[in-house]
């Protein structure tokens, strides 16, 4: 089936102009276009059809873009997944979402579906692209009710869940972006984000696919390195969490570099795009100063994609995420479903095309969440007297942002509670002008062991025993960035009336 709304529907037109360069190698649209088809040949040969999914789990690379697209063209749905995850998380995902092939950087093991691995992937797309020597970049279409993305995102619960997203959720939310942030074929975007979240996958990659730019990939965020190749690369547009437009300053500084000669170096500069979580009002205006530019803030989550975003034309404010993308409706709600009067604060509810299409295997929570086209988003925000959106928190204490990812506390606490040394645990997130959160763990130790290394050792030596273990231990567990920052050895963890672990009362410490 020949459907205009394919991501690759602009390409046609000149499919000789650059798309991707990765350190000295580039691709045309057309070179790349033919990587994709000869993976997608490559991934039917394998068994890939139509209503299976493909788990896409290599680190930042051309081979995982090929890879994403590929399985798309066979008609699967990619399930995206963190490279360097902890082998409990990965097998949860596979577990979950069976897919016909994962595609991975070397050997997985044990592996309950059939594999394919990257150097495989790249040998024989190399090959067969030679061969393929087709001089439009043409695509096939694929159905816009087809099942695009199976993201996995944490929760309030314990495991992260799958969000479903439809390929017509994708492209509705590329058309508005484009739109919004007069995103065109002259750019070129520095991207730095990893590609197993929707910030970096969706909105960066296929934004650019769409909007027909190109991309300077670069397989990790280096501050310096960055600094430098947005303009040496003579890049136009960039996509941030608040954490790398911090890293961006404090660089800039480290490099003794003034002002006049960085504001010099960023004049052609187009564009520079944060989300993720909440830029600093701080960051914004010392970005300001420093490098001449405003930072547009936009506010997303993988259920509904971008949703919020600040005007490219007309004033971008310092702490606000802006107003509703084209074609998406937000509405601000009090505990029982009813819209707050205009500067009060409410729940942000989302409704559009862009909505996610439900979580996999998990119908109950949908019709909770989705029953009246309305997603609730569990974020809390206010609207100002011009109308512009401020998102101020989160209804739940169980989420935290560290970094830009998104952290379950309920996630870290079950797998800590696996350790037999620790009776209790309590995660919570410690305001970090870096890192936004910062991951603490409160801990109660098992008492039979507690007694018995603080007699043998003395209570601090028993703690740091415990503190050295318990990273060792989590990291068969979970990815390190989900790894407590801190851990604080507590006698009791403090109550509410209920008798429950008052995690208000263990913020409040932090804070002293
Ligand atoms: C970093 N770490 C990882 C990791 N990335 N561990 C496993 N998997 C990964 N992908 C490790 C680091 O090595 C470090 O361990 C520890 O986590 C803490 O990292 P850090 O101090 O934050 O440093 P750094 O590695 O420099 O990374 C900073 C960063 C990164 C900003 C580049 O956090 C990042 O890429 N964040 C982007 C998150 C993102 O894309 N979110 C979008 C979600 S979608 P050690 O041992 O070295 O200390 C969404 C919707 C929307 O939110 O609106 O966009
Ligand atoms: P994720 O589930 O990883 O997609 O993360 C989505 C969450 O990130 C949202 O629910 C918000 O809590 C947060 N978020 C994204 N963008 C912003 C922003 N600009 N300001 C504040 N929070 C944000």
């Amino acid at each position: 089936m020949e459907i205009k709304s394919h991501y690759f529907t602009r390409w046609s037109a000149n499919p000789q102009a650059p798309f991707l360069r990765f350190g000295y190698e580039k691709w045309s649209r057309l070179e790349f276009v033919q990587e994709v088809k000869a993976a997608a040949a490559l991934l039917s040969e394998r068994g890939v059809g139509r209503g299976d999914r493909v788990a896409v789990m290599l680190e930042t690379s051309p081979a995982a873009l090929v890879a994403v697209c590929a399985a798309h063209l066979a008609g699967a749905a990619v399930v995206p997944l963190n490279a360097r995850s902890a082998q409990e998380e990965w097998q949860f995902v596979l577990s979950q979402t069976r897919p016909s092939l994962i595609i991975s950087e070397s050997a997985l093991s044990p592996v309950a579906c059939p594999s394919l691995v990257r150097h495989e992937l790249e040998e024989q797309i190399r090959q067969a692209a030679i061969a393929d020597r087709q001089e439009n970049a043409r695509l096939r279409g694929v159905d816009p009710n087809d099942l695009a993305f199976i993201c996995f995102t944490s929760g309030t619960t314990g495991r992260p869940k799958g969000v479903m997203l439809l390929h017509r959720n994708v492209i509705a939310n590329l058309e508005a972006l484009r739109k919004t942030w007069q995103w065109t074929e002259q750019d070129r975007l520095l991207l730095a984000l990893p590609l197993f979240h929707v910030h970096g996958l969706i909105v960066a990659v296929l934004g650019s696919i769409w909007s027909g730019s190109e991309i300077a990939l670069y397989p990790s965020f280096e501050a310096s390195v960055v600094l430098e190749a947005l303009s040496v690369q003579r890049c136009t547009v960039f996509m941030g969490v608040p954490t790398m437009y911090y890293r961006l300053l404090e660089a800039a500084q480290n490099a003794n570099l003034d002002r006049q000669k960085i504001q010099a170096r960023f004049q052609g500069f187009r564009l520079f795009i944060s989300g993720s979580a909440p830029l600093p009002s701080s960051t914004h205006s010392r970005f300001q100063e420093v490098f001449g530019h405003s930072i547009l803030e936009r506010y997303g989550m993988t259920e509904t994609l971008m949703v919020l975003s600040n005007p490219y034309g007309g004033q971008r404010k310092p702490g606000s995420v802006g107003f509703p993308l084209q074609g998406i409706e937000v509405s601000l709600v009090d505990d029982n479903g009813y819209p707050v009067p205009q500067g009060e604060i409410g729940e942000i509810l989302v409704r559009g095309p862009n909505v996610f299409a439900g979580y996999w295997n998990c119908g109950e929570i949908d019709r909770a969440i989705l029953g009246d086209g309305w997603f609730r988003t569990g974020d809390v925000a206010y609207q100002d007297d011009g109308g512009y959106f401020f998102v101020i928190g989160r209804k739940s204490t169980d989420i935290l942002k560290t970094s830009g990812f998104k952290i379950s506390a309920r996630e870290i606490e079950d797998a800590l509670l696996q350790l037999p040394s620790v009776a209790e645990a309590a995660v919570v997130g410690k305001p970090d002008e870096e890192q936004g959160e910062a991951i603490v763990a409160f801990i109660r130790g098992s008492e039979e062991l507690s007694d018995y290394l603080n007699r043998s050792l003395g209570p601090s030596q028993a703690a740091e025993l415990l503190k050295i273990n318990l990273p060792h231990f989590l990291g068969a567990r979970l990815a390190r960035y989900k790894h407590p920052s801190s851990y604080i050895f507590l006698k009791d963890l403090p109550r509410n009336s209920m008798g429950k672990v008052s995690k208000v009362r263990l913020r409040e410490m932090l804070e002293k």
